[in-house]
């Protein structure tokens, strides 16, 4: 029997997590939305295959893993992810569609489904699924403390397989998103166990940058302050992660505005800082000009002011009982979401000017120069922007990415 609602157009009204049984219910587009979902994981799935495949057939000579730059080591973790996860996510959604078109009982306990079964399926992508966003801002993040620290990066080893462990535990921890949704006690017990797990190797890269800073040349260019503001705001998003793996207190803040200001902790924080960090870093090379300095620096302080008076009211908030995904507040909960709307402006102004100002430097910017940061990684090797394919000759490399002042000697 076929739904004659199955398929509908227009917006769907399930929320972004598509939740069983109203997302086999509504009458809204839930079906387009599940397809939707069904062809970018294709375009996820490729894209870390597509890495994988170069990073283990297409370095250069001398490229050994250990010489490779750990940006490229934060992609190679994250292709892991998007490969192995991405599937699951993919037959989930292929399941909700059959279920809304046939009325086969998978999810809906109307039709004899169980909507925690939906629940495990959705997060057992979708929590690996913030690591694929985070670990290439922690790549970023890698790169930009050596150079602006002009130091060997600390703790080289440990920062790779740190996000090796980081991309396996992404695995185990799902449930935690289901500490009130009817799992097992046991169930709860373990994953919030294993979730405190994920401290370990986030922890370690928190450190290692640290003591990169410890006595390095520090340049305060706006990638610097990109990534400095990284390593602050995530660490109160990583800290607070482990309150929200703590069984006790999680019930307490689930479905609260702790959660997020948790979240945009690390999503924004890190993700979006790490991201900006990357931006003015490699603008030079991408487009050949420079950005304007001080404006970077302007809209760096916007942005980042603006993130924590708009976030950090949203901790208290939730401890006190703010839910989140209403619209609407309890009047005694006015006074902090004043703070963070205005908050917002500020981080809205430092995005704006940033934009105004890399689509001014395309024309009217300073021309770059090769290597405008004294980088030692191999695009710095060659013009800004690069021409077609890069290298007039393939390289030879004789080193590690991150030599400064000892040059010559590989990583060991
Ligand atoms: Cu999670």
């Amino acid at each position: 029997m076929l739904a004659t609602s199955a398929i509908v157009f227009g917006g769907a009204d399930t929320g972004w997590t598509f939740y069983t049984p109203y997302s086999i219910r509504t009458a809204t587009a839930a079906t387009l939305m599940a397809g939707g979902v069904f062809v970018m994981g294709f375009s996820g799935i490729m894209t870390g295959l597509n890495f994988i495949v170069t990073i283990h057939k297409l370095r250069a000579q001398g490229m050994t893993f250990f010489r490779m730059p750990l940006f490229v080591w934060a992609i190679y973790a994250t292709a892991i992810i998007q490969v192995l996860a991405t599937p699951v996510i993919g037959i989930t959604t292929a399941l909700l569609v059959i279920e809304r078109f046939f009325h086969v009982g998978f999810f809906d306990p109307k039709l004899g489904g169980d909507p925690v079964l939906f629940q495990h399926f959705f997060w057992f992508y979708s929590h690996p699924a913030v690591y694929i966003m985070i670990l290439p801002g922690m790549g970023i993040v890698s790169e930009v403390i050596a150079v602006f620290s002009r130091k060997h990066i600390f703790g080289y080893k440990a920062i790779a397989y740190s996000s090796l462990a980081i991309a396996f535990i992404s695995f185990i921890v799902w449930g935690h998103h289901m500490f009130v949704s009817g799992q097992s006690e046991l169930a709860n017990l373990l994953f919030s166990l294993l979730t405190m797990l994920v401290a370990i190797p986030t922890a370690i890269k928190v450190v290692n940058w640290t003591a990169t800073l410890y006595k390095g040349s520090i340049l305060l260019d706006t990638p610097m302050l990109y990534a400095l503001g990284f390593i602050f705001l995530f660490t109160i998003g990583g800290l607070t992660g482990l309150f929200l793996a703590a069984l006790s207190y999680d019930v307490h803040v689930h479905d609260t505005y702790f959660v997020v200001a948790h979240f945009h902790y690390v999503m924004m924080g890190g993700t979006v800082m790490g991201l900006f960090a990357g931006f003015h870093y490699w603008w030079p090379k991408m487009f050949g000009r420079m950005y304007p300095e001080r404006w970077g620096k302007v809209s760096w302080f916007l942005v980042f002011t603006g993130f924590n008076l708009t976030f950090f009211p949203q901790f208290f908030l939730g401890k006190l009982g703010m839910p989140r995904r209403y619209y609407d507040y309890l009047p005694q909960y006015t006074f902090l979401n004043q703070f963070s709307t205005v908050g917002s402006w500020f981080i809205g102004a430092g995005i704006i000017i940033m934009y105004v100002y890399f689509l001014w430097s395309l024309k009217y910017g300073a021309k770059a120069t090769a290597n405008p940061w004294g980088g030692k990684t191999l695009e710095w090797h060659i013009g800004s922007p690069p021409t077609t394919d890069n290298f007039a000759h393939t390289p030879v490399i004789t080193e590690g990415p991150y030599e400064y002042g000892i040059k010559g000697k590989a990583i060991e």
